[in-house]
């Protein structure tokens, strides 16, 4: 059932994708930052208490288009910090201070899966994205 089920999602996962017609497409990333506390964790045998993790994603994560399309990335950052916002396939890096809005604008003109991640945190704090463009 569970196997059908994502089945089904990636069925209708396709044919919206395929509904993309190469055009203009605008998305809107907001990066935000998530302050936790972990009560208790043993490492190695150690155990530590109130270990504060902090992460930091962009949501969504994965931007789908078609190879063509004029894309047009409006990123606002709800981090208390700067956040880097970095696609090396398309030679975009930018700098959004906190509480900023970029946008990045850019035509999606080589097919592949892009990595979007931060230049300026490690990659286990700031989860990294995708930009995906299709054929
Ligand atoms: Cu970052």
């Amino acid at each position: 059932m569970k196997l059908f089920k994502a089945l089904c999602a990636s069925i209708v996962l396709g044919l919206a994708v395929a509904n993309v017609q190469a055009g203009e497409q605008n998305f809107t990333v907001v990066i935000n930052a998530y302050d936790t506390t972990i009560p208790e964790l043993n490492v190695e045998g150690v155990t530590v208490k109130n270990i504060r993790a902090f992460n930091v994603l962009n949501e969504p994560e994965t931007l789908t288009v078609h190879k063509g399309t004029s894309v047009k990335i409006t990123v606002e950052n709800k981090s208390p910090i700067s956040e880097g916002f970095t696609i090396d396939g398309y030679g975009i890096q930018e700098v959004i201070k906190a509480g900023e809005t970029k946008t990045i604008s850019f035509v999606a003109d080589k097919a592949g899966a892009f990595t979007i991640w931060c230049q300026l945190h490690p990659k286990n704090i700031h989860l990294p994205g995708s930009l995906n463009v299709i054929e």
